[in-house]
């Protein structure tokens, strides 16, 4: 699945120029009223922005991992809430579905997904299930032809714009493991199915995440993804697997949109006489940041071609999302560091931008999940 090379150049293009002449314009309105003005979620829509990783015979444009993570990173060097809106949906709120939903639910769904009629939330995490997200508690027990869910799930992105949930939930309490839970589709206006008010956060203004709370919500069996108990967990990783490329993306768009900020900072600056830009000092900040967003944006491509050879890509993904969120971290710093004084102030887009990345390091995985995953898969492998 993939959309031919020219059809893609002429989509990134429009991408790029919708960066430039729409997103940028409107970061500050975003900071302001933190949240995603309805005209440019619309023209988010009419690019459809929405489908990127839908197949084209739901509506989608059907790109391959490759190329989403190119339109990704050329969102991404805008503020990072542009790209929150559509990110469930093209990534890990809907893949669950894409890879194992039965027929009947790809047509009620993915179509409406595509088009951005409705949004797609993954709800997996919970107050007491973080990083351990296999001792998940929200229970989903059979009653007759249905299931009731009860449960809280905790920072859910986009849950209060949701019109579907993909939702993590033990149908066999007594497996207290991975294998004991299961995934659900679920509509957030089931009775039963509270979203709290949007969480203050640090930085992502425009951003929105909130707790769902489940009081005997009652769902159809037929929400039960792809009609099969206990496959919930193994569909949540395989999903995050793919979440991560897609994040690593976001990791080197706004790292480039940060350095591109602090280069025409050290060009226009002058100190002691002369542009800082001319300083070593500098210029070694300046390579350092260029060395190591070429070399996160390199190893993320492969690691997304591998993943369209239908390759085993859980470990590179690791490594992708750690080096490229560790990397953004200190991207930001050293365009921080440039700025100088002018850094810290809310008038120049840096301290945002930093506070921002911050987020990379902790969500779909923290960096020490990451070295876990990745050191897992390097002694399995040994062992075989
Ligand atoms: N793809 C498919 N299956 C996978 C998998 C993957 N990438 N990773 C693990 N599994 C399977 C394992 O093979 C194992 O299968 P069995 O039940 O048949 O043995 C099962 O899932 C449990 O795996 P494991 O024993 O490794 O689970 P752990 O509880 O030790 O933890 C981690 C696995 C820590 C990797 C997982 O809980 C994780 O990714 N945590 C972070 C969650 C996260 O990213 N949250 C962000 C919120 S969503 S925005």
């Amino acid at each position: 699945m993939a959309l031919d090379v020219e059809t893609f150049a002429l989509m990134k293009d429009a991408v790029t120029r919708f960066v430039k002449e729409k997103l940028i314009p409107a970061e500050d309105v975003v900071e302001e009223t933190n949240d995603v003005p309805e005209a440019i979620i619309e023209e988010m829509r009419e690019l459809g922005l929405f489908g990127l990783s839908i197949p084209e015979e739901f509506g989608g444009l059907g790109l391959n991992m490759s190329q989403e993570c190119e339109i990704v990173h050329e969102l991404c060097k805008a503020s990072l809430a542009f790209r929150s809106v559509i990110g469930t949906t093209v990534g890990i709120g809907s893949q669950g579905l894409v890879m194992t939903g039965t027929e009947a639910q790809k047509q009620q769904y993915l179509p409406r997904l595509a088009s951005g009629e409705i949004i797609s939330s993954f709800c997996l995490t919970e107050p007491e299930a973080g990083s351990d997200a296999a001792s998940l508690r929200t229970v989903a027990i059979k009653d007759g032809d249905d299931y009731v869910l009860n449960g809280t799930k905790r920072y859910i992105t986009n849950a209060l714009r949701a019109g579907m949930l993909t939702v993590m939930a033990r149908t066999d309490p007594a497996k207290k493991g991975a294998s004991g839970i299961s995934a659900f589709l679920v509509d957030p206006k089931t009775p039963g199915i509270t979203i709290s008010k949007a969480d203050d956060k640090m930085g992502q203004r425009g951003t929105k995440t909130s707790d769902v709370i489940f009081e005997d919500a009652r769902v159809p069996a037929s929400a039960l993804l792809g009609g099969r108990e206990g496959q919930g967990f193994y569909t949540a990783m395989k999903v995050l697997d793919r979440g991560r490329l897609h994040l690593s993306s976001v990791s080197t768009g706004i790292a480039e949109r940060m350095l591109a900020e602090a280069l025409a900072y050290a060009v226009e600056r002058k100190q002691f006489g002369t542009a800082i830009g001319e300083f070593q000092l500098v210029q070694a900040l300046l390579a350092d940041s260029q060395t190591e967003l070429f070399a996160g944006t390199a190893m993320t491509l492969d690691a997304a071609r591998k993943y369209d050879k239908e390759e085993d890509i859980s470990m590179l993904a690791a490594c992708c999302k750690m080096f490229t969120t560790e990397a953004a971290g200190r991207i930001a710093d050293r365009a921080v560091q440039i700025h100088g004084g002018a850094g810290y102030m809310s008038e120049y887009k840096i301290e945002r931008f930093y506070r921002d990345v911050r987020l990379l390091r902790l969500y779909e995985g923290t960096t020490q999940i990451q070295q876990l995953v990745i050191a897992r898969n390097m002694l399995k492998t040994y062992a075989n």
